[in-house]
């Protein structure tokens, strides 16, 4: 004879609630631009149309805006995108004998 009894209640009336899942968003990282005495504006408003998509008029600001404020946001990206901006901008300026410096922090 078999135990299973599908109607038995034997769980002497304990609730499980299940958890909600803890699911959190991937943080975003600002890739920055600083700034230095050495560098072309002109070298890094090309740079900001080139590698971050922005037109001249933005480039031209964002380039004043490091260029008088000492550093500047380019974007907000996850970590991955965030980490290669850095590299390949400061690869790009390292060929060029530039020492502009591209970095990165979390929002
Ligand atoms: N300060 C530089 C100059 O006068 C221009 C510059 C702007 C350099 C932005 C770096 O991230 C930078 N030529």
């Amino acid at each position: 004879m078999s135990d299973f009894d599908p109607l038995r209640d034997d769980d002497n009336d304990v609730t499980v609630q299940e958890a909600a899942p803890k699911l959190k968003k991937p943080p975003l990282y600002k890739v920055i631009l600083l700034n230095d005495d050495f560098t072309p504006m002109d070298f890094v408003i090309n740079l900001l149309m080139q590698f971050f998509a922005m037109s001249t008029e933005k480039a031209t600001q964002v380039m004043l805006q490091i260029h008088t404020q000492g550093v500047g946001v380019c974007g907000t990206y996850s970590k991955d995108v965030a980490e290669t901006k850095v590299y390949i901008v400061n690869e790009y300026s390292r060929q060029h004998q530039h020492p502009l410096l591209c970095s990165m922090e979390e929002l």
